[in-house]
């Protein structure tokens, strides 16, 4: 039950609702989160809608005042945490049931880095498109890659880092795959914020996917030249 002054979230316009949410992020209101998301869907918002312009946008503006100095790492950890409560609304809305699988992706944050929001996304969007996706977490050493890889016998390998710090990382896992002769056997997909088409060439990757939403097309493409081969 609400208290008194509690603010009614459905009082609000869907632009009110939208801001508010940018701000209950800002502050790591997961329950809230949860009510709005749940308030949008209700009025008819796709969730692909949702995920972009509430909890996306809000997360944008939390690494704004992160990078600024204003919030701290436990700050940002419950805007993240408040961010996969609303993902966890989304995530069955988003995948298709029923529909042949397009392809197999194995996805992980690479060794270091334990940011998996945006790789969490990009899962969940693949599996929305109908692709299967084995998520190997976070702070994922070669080695488990390659476990994967030989596990699984995906289409595609993706690869995330969010810290210029970890993403040389990825030229490591990339030149083992040479080593061992299977990079051949492999699509490899990267992204993450501080990357770029350029350092996606450099460490031999097939494709720079700057958003979930590339990440999807680019999979969608790349199976379809797979298929007519
Ligand atoms: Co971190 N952090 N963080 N952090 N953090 C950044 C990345 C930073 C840019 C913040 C800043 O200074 N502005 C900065 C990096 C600076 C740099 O390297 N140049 C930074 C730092 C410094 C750090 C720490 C070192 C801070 C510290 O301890 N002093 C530390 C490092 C910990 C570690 O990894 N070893 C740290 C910790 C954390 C938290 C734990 C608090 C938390 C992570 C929680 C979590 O993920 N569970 C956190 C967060 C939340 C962020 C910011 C604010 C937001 C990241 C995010 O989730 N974005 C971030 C600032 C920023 O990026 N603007 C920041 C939303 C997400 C949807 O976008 O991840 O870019 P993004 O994913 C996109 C695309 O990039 C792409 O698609 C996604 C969806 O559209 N994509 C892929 C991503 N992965 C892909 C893989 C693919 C394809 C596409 O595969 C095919």
């Amino acid at each position: 039950m609400a208290d008194d002054d509690d603010l009614d979230l459905r009082s609000l316009d869907d632009q009110e609702l939208t801001e508010q949410m940018w701000d209950d992020l800002y502050d790591g209101l997961a329950d809230e989160i949860v009510e709005a998301t749940n308030i949008l869907l209700e009025r008819g918002w796709a969730p692909y809608r949702v995920l972009t312009e509430a909890l996306v946008e809000g997360m944008r503006i939390v690494g704004i005042d992160f990078r600024d100095g204003i919030l701290f790492v436990p700050e940002v950890l419950m805007a993240a945490n408040s961010m996969k409560s609303g993902m966890n609304i989304l995530r069955p809305l988003l995948a298709e049931t029923g529909a042949p699988p397009q392809g197999k992706m194995v996805i992980g944050t690479v060794k270091g880095d334990i940011h998996d929001i945006g790789k969490n996304l990009v899962g969940m969007m693949l599996e929305g498109a109908g692709f299967e996706v084995i998520d190997l977490g976070i702070n994922n050493p070669v080695e488990d890659y390659l476990a994967a890889l030989e596990e699984h016998k995906p289409d595609i390998l993706g690869m995330s880092a969010l810290l210029t710090t970890t993403m040389p990382y990825m030229k490591v896992v990339i030149d083992t795959m040479k080593e061992q002769g299977i990079r051949d056997d492999f699509a490899v997909f990267v992204g993450g914020a501080p990357l770029n088409e350029e350092f996606a060439r450099e460490v031999g990757a097939d494709a720079y996917c700057r958003d979930a939403a590339v990440a999807v097309e680019t999979a969608k493409e790349f199976m379809a030249r797979k298929h007519n081969a």
